[in-house]
């Protein structure tokens, strides 16, 4: 309960902020996009990580609000890029009863129209856990999918999934979880499979919690066509991002 007017308190005195961890093109080296990744400055308790609030979030309904300015400030942030000539895909992180919200998409589309961002620069990123319900999910991802943004599995590998869901899901990106890039040097038989499976269903791969050269090498070797994790950058400023971004090419 005192956490739950922590966070309603911190929505209206905006003490949230969006980092961003670019991701990678593993064939060009060059920047694919970026997923964005909320913090918590808190002025009584310090930063205060996603995995500890969310839950929090999801329980109390907040995820809601909070939800949205995620998505409202993802908007701002590609506008600012923009104005500046910089064009880049932001991934943004849904949680399942935002996913499940009634009017979800229409709420997405107006933020998208107010700020004039061009769909294609947003994705969507679900977990398979969400889609459990995948009757309910398909409307869901259709309506997403007709709206222009691209969508997302995160964490794939880690949740129930029916491989029979995500044949019919209009999935653009499986992000293999990072438990499973951690192993890769030692054993890469899941991570290779998840990718034969991406790439048979027209989907394009990203790797997490690329840490080390030896995971690109091998990821390219492996056809994996995004990576993101240490090895590359952490989730950063939006400012950061900026510099990244410039000093790149
Ligand atoms: O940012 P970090 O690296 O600590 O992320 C931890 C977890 O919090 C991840 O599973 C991530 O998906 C989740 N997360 C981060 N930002 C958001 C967000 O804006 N919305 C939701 N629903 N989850 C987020
Ligand atoms: O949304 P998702 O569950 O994918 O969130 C990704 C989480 O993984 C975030 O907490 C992010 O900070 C973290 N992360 C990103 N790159 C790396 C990495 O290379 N190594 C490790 N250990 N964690 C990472
Ligand atoms: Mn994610
Ligand atoms: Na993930």
């Amino acid at each position: 309960l005192e956490v739950e007017s922590a966070l309603r308190k911190a929505i209206e005195q905006e003490e949230f902020i969006l980092h961003y961890q670019p991701q990678i093109e593993t064939k060009t080296g060059r920047i694919h996009g970026a997923e964005a990744l909320i913090r918590w400055e808190s002025p009584t308790r310090g930063l205060v990580p996603p995995n500890v609030f969310i839950p929090l979030a999801e329980e109390t309904g907040l995820i809601i609000p909070i939800g949205e300015w995620v998505i409202e400030e993802v908007a701002r942030t590609i506008r600012s890029m923009k104005k500046q000539g910089l064009e880049l895909p932001i991934s943004i992180n849904l949680s399942i009863r935002q996913f499940y919200q009634r009017d979800l998409v229409e709420r997405i589309e107006m933020i998208l129209t107010r700020y004039d961002i061009d769909p294609s620069l947003i994705t969507i990123e679900i977990t398979e856990s969400m889609a459990m319900d995948a009757a309910k999910a398909l409307v869901i991802l259709k309506e997403l999918k007709a709206l222009g943004v691209k969508l997302a599995i995160d964490d794939f590998g880690t949740g129930y999934s029916s491989l029979n869901y995500l044949k019919q899901f209009p999935i653009d990106y499986l992000k293999i979880d990072q438990s499973f890039i951690f192993d890769i040097l030692d054993d890469r038989a899941i991570t290779d499979s998840i990718i034969l499976l991406g790439h048979r269903l027209n989907m394009s791969l990203v790797a997490e919690g690329v840490e080390t050269k030896a995971h690109v090498e091998l990821l390219r070797e492996m056809n994996c066509d995004i990576l993101q994790g240490y090895y590359f950058s952490k989730p950063i400023s939006k400012e950061a991002l900026i510099d990244f971004l410039t000093s790149f090419d």
